[in-house]
């Protein structure tokens, strides 16, 4: 599908799920070309035997329904599945110079990788290399080198398998420069969390929503990020569970569904609502919100104490199992509801409406994602959200919690089996006992340390599993150039993308290797197909066998490309057989469970438990591992967390998801729930905002960051389009306005980069800031 000559912005009425879901599909199977064997794959997924979806992290349930797929993970299997190729010949016809002027659009969608590659730079393009040959020059290039100058970075997909053999190769050749994509995601839940309850992910399981009565949703797009997820909060709101959304933009997934599995609702168009109140929050107006309702809380519980009436707050749990709680309802008292309404955006009426409904409700679930990570004080977000579940008890009951609903199928695995650039996070210990090394404890390079290492020189190697770190990250008109002057990029992929196009300096080496997808088959020397892992949002671990025969002979599987290079860099020991490993990966993951025996206890043994086996979690049993032994509670130092002052004329820019993406793999150009067709070039903008500022729907706009530090950051020829969203507030797409992110610009503590509110100026039509 090509971006369309004319754009059609006209707004979308149907709900989330439904008919559109189904015309959606249509659109995209047949584009990717797939035969009756691949379709039935759909059928496989998401199921114990089956694969796991390679889209998002939701959790896949014991009872299944018949098609445990939604529209995005079947658009996900079909992008993994397409009959499209891109070999040496084409590689042979286009030079680096004219692919960097495709879209990211057209760059994917030409098909699956087929044989590595190296780059020529006399010629400006890849060539067709062995693998013997490529893995001897990569190792010889990395022996080389400085192993603490070099960057192994990860997106998210790979295996539990992979990833502990990726992690643990950076560390015995001497470095723990571990970025993962979750340093651009769910980093501050990672920092947060650990902080103030111990835990570094969220306490939920999926039976908590049968028996919670009230959902808070906070910056989470659950209709396209994770439309698996409706089905729980679709069975929740059949109980008579509330749910209460937080929210600059109004969402179709968050306000009502048709479950396509369903005959009769898709029959009679009936839906389900699934928002009972829903606040359209300013970006970066949440600390404001969470203090509000912190306010009214303690003031109530203060006023019904004193009146001799029975308490709003939990007492006992908060004595027992916290400390902190008198400096937050402190705080709360004497922040102003002034400074509250004008920080949220929101009334006084509207978040004591939300107080009181939390107040009555029994047990509470407190769901978020990058509307609360993404920004300057993102981690502080995550911890005032945790005050208010303190408050009453509901973290570590049934039907209570917090829930971060994570972005890759297997981020938060990579970081449990040891993909993290933080020592206090690495098993330190059991890699001493069981392999006889001594472990880098300096801590290592994460993604924004990363780029700037890239851009003052000291980073002199990448190698990427997977994922396209240079247009995920902010900055791209500083990072690009500066790219060029790497020693070694090397790439692990399924697909071409941009990443892939900027080589490293003429006298390095650059290589793409392409590897096996989940959904293709992966066999053992026997001819079995062999199985691998993944950890979900809810901390289950699932097992996944590809069925599919590989897009090229030549592929390898992300193991065997982990132990070829390990072998040859830091050789084969008999404590660490890095190609028994590859053959048979029920080893590593023995090598998994004796690093880490109580989360993965039986690991072979429980790798296909129905719904997936629980690796356990300290905090749900009221256990903090914290620094005090109690669950924290802790003031924020602000009520707004983009991190810079309002002043007129400067916008606060959210850079999120269409419906179309994953990532910065863009399937098509629609955004059927914002009412979006054709383009992708778009910034969403209250109707007031565009009426006041002297602008029309359908002018093009440029916007321009307001940081001033000798960089041009600008992105031009933006379509304006009317939006509900708050005054002040604009919204557009990531990764096209990704240059207009500084790389300063990102949160305190998790470095996560500050996507959801990035300052900009407007420049209309007449080049005029408005
Ligand atoms: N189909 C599909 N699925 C995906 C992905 C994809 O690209 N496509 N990506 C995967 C990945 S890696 C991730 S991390 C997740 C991301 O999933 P989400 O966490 O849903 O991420 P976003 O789409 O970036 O936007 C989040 C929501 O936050 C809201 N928001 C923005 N600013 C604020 C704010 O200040 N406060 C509040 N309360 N809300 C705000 C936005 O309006 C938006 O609805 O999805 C995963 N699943
Ligand atoms: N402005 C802005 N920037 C953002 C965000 C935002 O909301 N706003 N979100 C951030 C977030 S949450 C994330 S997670 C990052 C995402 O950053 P990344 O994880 O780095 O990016 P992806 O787009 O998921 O990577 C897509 C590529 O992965 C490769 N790939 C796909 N499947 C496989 C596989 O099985 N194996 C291997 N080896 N490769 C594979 C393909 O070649 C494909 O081109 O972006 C971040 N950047
Ligand atoms: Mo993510």
């Amino acid at each position: 599908m090509e971006e369309q000559k004319t754009p059609d912005l006209t707004p979308f009425t149907g709900p989330a799920g439904g008919w559109g879901s189904v015309r959606s599909l249509a659109e995209i199977l047949p584009r990717e070309q797939l035969g009756p064997v691949d379709l039935a794959q759909l059928a496989r997924q998401n199921k114990p035997g089956g694969f796991q979806c390679v889209s998002c992290a939701w959790t896949k349930p014991a009872e299944y329904h018949p098609a445990e797929f939604c529209e995005e993970g079947a658009k996900a299997t079909a992008w993994e599945l397409t009959a499209r190729r891109t070999t040496p010949d084409f590689f042979a016809t286009h030079t680096l110079a004219d692919l960097r002027t495709w879209s990211d659009y057209h760059l994917e969608e030409h098909g699956r990788l087929t044989h590595p590659l190296k780059y020529d730079p006399a010629t400006d393009k890849y060539q067709a290399v062995g693998w013997g040959e490529a893995f001897d020059d990569i190792a010889t290039r990395l022996k080389a080198l400085d192993p603490k100058s070099t960057v192994f970075y990860a997106s998210g997909r790979a295996s539990l398998e992979t990833s502990y053999m990726y992690a643990l190769f950076a560390r015995m050749y001497g470095h723990q420069n571990l970025p993962d994509s979750s340093n651009m995601c769910h980093e501050s839940t990672s920092v947060g969390l650990k902080k103030v309850i111990g835990a570094p992910v969220g306490t939920c399981l999926l039976e908590d929503f049968d028996h919670c009565d009230l959902i808070l949703f906070f910056g989470q797009n659950v209709g396209t990020n994770a439309p698996r997820m409706l089905h729980t909060l679709r069975s929740a709101k059949k109980r008579g569970c509330t749910v209460v959304t937080f929210n600059p933009l109004r969402e179709r997934g968050l306000e009502r569904f048709t479950d396509p599995q369903n005959p009769i609702e898709m029959a009679t168009l009936g839906e389900t609502q699934i928002s009972d109140h829903y606040h359209q929050v300013k970006a970066g107006g949440d600390l404001a919100v969470l203090t509000g309702l912190t306010k009214w809380l303690v003031e109530a519980d203060d006023a019904a104490r004193a009146a001799g009436k029975p308490a709003i707050l939990d007492h006992d749990f908060i004595a027992e199992h916290t400390t902190g709680f008198e400096d937050v309802a402190q705080h709360a008292r004497s922040t102003s509801w002034d400074e509250i309404e004008r920080n949220s955006g929101l009334t006084r009426l509207a978040i004591e409406q939300t107080a009181r409904i939390y107040a009555d409700a029994k047990a509470t679930i407190g769901v978020y994602g990058m509307g609360l990570t993404q920004h300057v004080l993102g981690v502080q977000n995550v911890t005032s959200y945790v005050n208010l579940l303190l408050l009453k008890g509901n973290i570590g009951r049934k039907g209570a919690g917090t829930c971060p609903v994570r972005g890759h199928s297997n981020v938060q695995g990579q970081r449990t089996v040891g993909i993290t650039e933080k020592t206090e996070l690495a098993p330190v210990d059991k890699y001493r006992e069981l392999y006889h090394f001594e472990p880098p404890t300096e801590k290592g390079h994460d993604t924004v340390s990363t780029c700037e290492g890239i851009i003052d020189g000291s980073v002199r190697a990448f190698i990427g599993l997977g994922g396209n770190f240079l247009r995920a990250v902010p900055d791209h008109r500083v990072i690009e150039p500066a790219w060029g002057g790497l020693d070694l990029h090397v790439q692990v992929a399924t697909k071409l993308n941009r990443n892939h196009l900027f080589p490293a300096k003429a006298n390095g080496a650059t290589y793409l290797l392409p590897c096996l997808g989940r959904i293709e088959e992966d066999l053992d020397a026997q001819g079995n197909h062999k199985a691998v892992t993944m950890e979900d949002s809810l901390s289950c671990i699932h097992g996944s066998v590809g069925k599919v025969k590989p897009a090229s002979p030549a592929l390898l599987s992300e193991p065997r490309i982990v132990a070829e290079l390990a072998l040859r860099v830091v050789g084969d020991n008999p404590h660490v057989p890095w190609m028994a490993w590859a053959g048979d990966y029920g080893l590593v993951r023995d090598a998994i469970e004796r690093t880490y025996p109580e989360e993965f206890k039986d690991f072979n043994k429980r790798l296909f438990t129905p719904g997936g086996f629980w690796k356990g979690n300290k905090a749900r049993e009221r256990e903090w591992q914290t620094e005090s032994g109690k669950a924290q509670f802790t003031v924020p130092t602000k009520l707004s967390a983009t991190g810079f002052d309002d002043e007129d004329g400067v916008w606060r820019l959210i850079t999120l998801r269409s419906n179309d993406q994953f990532n910065t793999t863009v399937y098509g150009y629609d955004d059927r729930f914002r009412g979006i067709r054709g383009t992708r070039d778009v910034i969403l903008m209250n109707a007031n905002d565009i009426r006041e500022r002297g602008l029309r729907e359908g002018d093009l706009v440029t916007l321009e960051s307001t940081v001033e530090d000798g960089v041009e950051r600008k992105v031009e020829n933006l379509r304006i389009h009317a939006y509900s969203i708050p005054l002040g507030c604009i919204a557009g797409y990531y990764p096209e306005l990704n240059p207009l992110i500084a790389l300063a610009h990102h949160a305190e503590e998790s470095h996560v980069p500050a996507a959801k509110s990035v300052p900009v100026r407007i420049l209309g039509p007449t080049g005029h800031a408005r």
